[in-house]
């Protein structure tokens, strides 16, 4: 009789940690309506030496994604055999309607850039993308 007891208490707690496993999956919004899809694209295109509008469009499942913080970060790395340091430049952007998402930043020069878009919401990132992007 203790020892049914026993591997009762073993059930239930196994199964205890197992909800607990998939109730930290749910707490990821994208895992229920499929993954934020981020499209990035700029004015002018390519972007050029100087001021340019970025824009990120979120969509989940067919949805634009409306609630969302997104930034874009320029990042080219030093160039030593030019002395030229780390460039990193981020730009907060600002939701547009219909899940897109417009700033203005700089580009500090031509050449190829590495860009990420990361998007949060509530402090937790939901999406992030990398592309490279050549400056004019
Ligand atoms: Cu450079």
């Amino acid at each position: 009789m203790r020892s049914v007891r026993l591997r009762l208490a073993a059930a239930l707690l196994v199964s205890g940690l197992a909800a607990g496993c998939s109730g930290g999956e749910q707490r990821a919004p994208s895992a229920a309506a499929g993954q934020v899809e981020v499209a990035f694209s700029s004015q002018p295109e390519p972007p050029v030496t100087g001021d340019n509008t970025f824009e990120v469009t979120l969509m989940q499942g067919g949805q634009p994604v409306t609630d969302a913080d997104v930034s874009v970060t320029f990042l080219m790395a030093a160039m030593p055999e030019v002395k030229m340091p780390e460039m990193r430049t981020s730009t907060p952007l600002a939701h547009d309607g219909g899940g897109r998402y417009r700033g203005m930043g700089n580009v500090m020069m031509s050449g190829a850039w590495d860009v990420t878009v990361v998007a949060t919401r509530g402090g937790q990132q939901i999406a992030s993308r990398t592309l490279t992007v050549t400056a004019q």
